[in-house]
């Protein structure tokens, strides 16, 4: 059984960060260990006045990482960094999976660098350069990355304009990093409101777009259920031997893998929840259907008849 190690949040209530990460790797057959960055009551979408709990603060972090590499030396097949809040713990994780990921040349590394989202910053400023450095580290450790447009952005260090600009972006990042998914792209660069666009490049190949109707609904936690089916996916199509996976169609199954997870969620909520935005209640019922969802992560999704999707 594949095993992975996953840095990023917990929360009590819902499914962001680990817990949208656990149980689909799990369903994929991973054994998932999980450092939690954070352990917060419920996603930050609830209103900063409504999240309670803790980050896990440097030290613990620190002897976290640092004694699961101790004990369990070659133990895993991948690495998953997602939602981590400071400068402080960016560095630490940065730290250690850069020590074990030298130690063991074989594993996938998918580094998420979140960070914001369409325009707005939701971490400390000070990650910024933390994430540059592991972005453009010359030792080229980090495998695969999974930016939103505002992210790519801000690695890369200048706005994007036009998909020649994105080119020249992800030429650059390339540099140091093999594969770079970038999650959404704004719609101005495609010149379409009614789709949002997922753009992902394999260095030294020509950039593949994808077209993704939009769902006019707010759901958190789905550039976390992406990354980590990515790097299933993506592990998969490294120990290919038959060479019969293609990573194009790979990454169009998890997005139609996404789209169905969104359409059972939608379909469980109640109606007219974008009213209730901001609310307890309103933004419960938005959580993602993780759990029902279960049928859907494999590549051949067993659909129940029940659902509309
Ligand atoms: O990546 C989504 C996410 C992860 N962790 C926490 C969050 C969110 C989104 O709101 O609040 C704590």
């Amino acid at each position: 059984m594949p095993r992975l190690l996953a840095t990023q949040s917990h929360v009590v209530h819902g499914y962001v960060g680990n817990k949208a990460a656990t149980f689909p790797l799990q369903c994929l057959g991973w054994d998932v260990d999980c450092c939690n960055s954070v352990q917060f009551s419920n996603h930050t979408g609830y209103g900063m006045d409504r999240v309670f709990g803790n980050i896990t603060q440097q030290t613990d972090l620190d002897a976290l990482l640092g004694g699961v590499f101790a004990n369990f030396t070659s133990d895993y097949d991948a690495l998953l960094s997602g939602y981590l809040p400071n400068k402080e713990s960016v560095n630490c994780m940065g730290k250690h999976y850069s020590q074990f990921k030298k130690q063991n040349k074989n594993l996938l590394w998918l580094m998420d660098p979140v960070m914001g989202d369409e325009g707005q910053l939701y971490v400390n400023e000070d990650v910024i350069p933390e994430y540059q450095k592991l972005t453009f580290s010359e030792e080229g450790l980090v495998d695969i990355i999974t930016p939103n447009q505002y992210e790519l952005e801000i690695l890369y260090g200048k706005k994007i304009s036009s998909k020649d600009e994105l080119k020249q972006a992800l030429h650059e990042l390339h540099q140091t990093v093999p594969v770079i998914v970038v999650t959404s792209c704004s719609s101005s660069l495609f010149g379409d409101t009614d789709n949002i666009y997922c753009v992902a490049s394999i260095k030294g190949e020509a950039p593949l777009v994808y077209r993704i109707p939009y769902i006019d609904t707010y759901f958190t936690g789905v550039g976390d259920l992406f990354s980590a089916l990515l790097l299933d996916r993506v592990t998969k199509l490294y120990q290919d031997e038959t060479n019969t996976l293609n990573f194009g169609e790979q990454i169009c199954d998890i997005i139609n893998v996404l789209q169905r997870v969104l359409k059972l969620t939608r379909y469980h909520s109640k109606e007219n929840i974008k009213s209730k935005m901001g609310s307890v209640k309103g933004m419960k019922d938005m959580e993602l259907r993780i759990i029902e969802s279960r049928d859907l992560y494999h590549t051949k999704p067993q659909i129940s008849e029940d659902f509309p999707i």
